[in-house]
């Protein structure tokens, strides 16, 4: 039984568990927090509604910053992801059939390394299965109660039981469809958002990458996307329609198009198996704070970014990492300032990440695909002044700079401690 539980022996038979934060979600925000908590002797309990194998095989992204990279080295995950990932010093870019590399190494001397999500998720699994920290799978009915002046109760159902979490604090790491951000009232958050016309349709195929790194292509049919989990499996997608049907897309299709959007003179795509593939709406949202009362909210859960700058993941162990010295400043000394800051410090970086996962996305999709539009006067010019954007940026060093500053990553946020 883990440390602090006690059976009350009330009728209703509701277990009562104590520790000092509590961490909703067991994806990559919630596992680096707690990860990064236990290593500096601070106690805490991670809750995840899915089941263990689920969070481990759910695909999402594949590329982790300069910075990212560094902490989960500095904090012992990086054995694994130095042998098995990729160091890319750069990207392509391509629009009108002509593919450019930008040289993150000549421009600002730093990679970006490419390594999926799930690699990171098993990882800190393996950090949590040898500590024996507890993360609690197949929780639901979470409920915060208590937030303004703690300690905060979680209550919640595992396994046909009731069980009451008492916590001096509880981070909201339960992304994007999470009970945290609406457990904050209405009166005290404001949530802006952005929805985008299309979506991402994701593959991933059992056929060696026809690239050495990720080509980020804009053609007049839409967005594609060349990216690779290893030697033997490649990631890639393309721009649909957001409620398009998956069934509309046989494998066939996909190769086809995607043939045809990232097709250059002399370049051929290697085509292979398809053993995954989804569809995702794209959106950015901010929900301001991302802090009330004893509650912070850590990656999704606090901001969504579309995927065309590679930034969510990336966001959500930087927001682990902060509010973890928060909190340590905290138990360690009673200094509050890192708490206090988490929310105002964390958003003004949200914002700068924000706006380059926005003019990644709005440089690179068509707006308007329909040819039954009616403005497809406006779709030309946009179309248009996409290519002159795009040339401008491919033909200027500074452009370019500015572009591998961002997508390599911006320093992460310290408190001191
Ligand atoms: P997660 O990973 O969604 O984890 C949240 C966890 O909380 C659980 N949960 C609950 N647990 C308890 N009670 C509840 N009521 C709960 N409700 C939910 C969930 O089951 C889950 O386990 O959020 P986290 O930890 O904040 O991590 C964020 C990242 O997952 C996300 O930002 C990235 O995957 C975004 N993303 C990318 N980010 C990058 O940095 N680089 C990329 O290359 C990149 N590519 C992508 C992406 C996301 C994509 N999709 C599918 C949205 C590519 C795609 C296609
Ligand atoms: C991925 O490999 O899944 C990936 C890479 C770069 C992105 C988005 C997704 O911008």
């Amino acid at each position: 039984m883990p440390l602090g539980v006690r059976e009350d022996g009330n009728v209703a038979r509701r277990t009562t568990i104590t520790t000092q934060v509590a961490i909703i979600g067991g994806g990559p925000a919630g596992l680096l927090l707690s990860h990064l908590l236990r290593r500096s002797g601070i106690e805490s309990v991670v809750l995840e509604l899915r089941d263990r194998d689920y969070t481990i095989q759910r695909v999402r992204a594949g590329v982790l910053e300069n910075n990212a990279v560094q902490l989960l080295t500095d904090v012992g995950l990086g054995e694994r992801l130095h042998r098995e990932g990729q160091r890319h010093d750069g990207i392509y870019l391509q629009y009108g059939g002509q593919r450019h590399h930008v040289s993150f190494r000549d421009l600002v001397g730093r990679s970006i390394w490419v390594y999926g999500q799930q690699e990171v998720v098993k990882d800190l699994l393996e950090a949590h299965d040898a500590a024996g920290t507890p993360v609690r799978y197949g929780v639901s009915n979470v409920q915060l109660e208590n937030l303004e002046d703690g300690p905060v109760i979680v209550r919640f159902t595992q396994g046909g039981g009731d069980f009451e979490l008492s916590a001096d604090f509880v981070a909201g790491a339960d992304g994007a469809h999470g009970v945290c951000r609406p457990s904050i009232p209405a009166t005290e958050k404001k949530a802006l958002q952005r929805e985008y016309p299309f979506g991402w349709l994701g593959i991933l195929a059992r056929v060696q990458p026809s690239t050495d790194e990720l080509i980020y292509a804009l053609h007049e049919r839409g967005f594609a996307m060349h990216s690779m989990r290893s030697q033997t499996v490649s990631r890639l997608y393309l721009q649909v329609d957001p409620h398009e049907d998956i069934s509309n897309w046989p494998d066939d299709r996909i190769w086809q198009e995607l043939d045809v959007r990232l097709g250059t003179p002399g370049w051929t795509l290697k085509h292979g198996e398809i053993f995954d593939k989804s569809i995702t709406p794209m959106r950015s949202l901010v929900s301001d704070p991302m802090r009330f009362g004893k509650l912070f909210l850590v990656g999704d859960s606090a901001h969504i970014v579309p995927p065309t700058g590679a930034k969510g993941l990336n966001l959500a162990l930087a927001d682990a990492s902060y509010l973890h010295d928060g909190l340590v400043a905290w138990y360690r000394s009673g200094d509050a300032s890192g708490l206090d800051e988490y929310s105002p410090r964390s958003l003004q970086r949200v914002w700068q990440i924000q706006h380059f996962s926005a003019w990644m996305t709005k440089m690179l999709h068509r707006f308007n695909e329909s040819p039954d539009s009616d403005h497809l006067e406006e779709v030309a010019f946009d179309y248009q002044a996409q290519l002159g954007q795009l040339s401008q940026l491919c033909g200027s060093e500074r452009g370019m700079a500015h572009l591998a500053e961002l997508y390599t990553g911006l320093p992460f946020l310290t408190h001191p401690h």
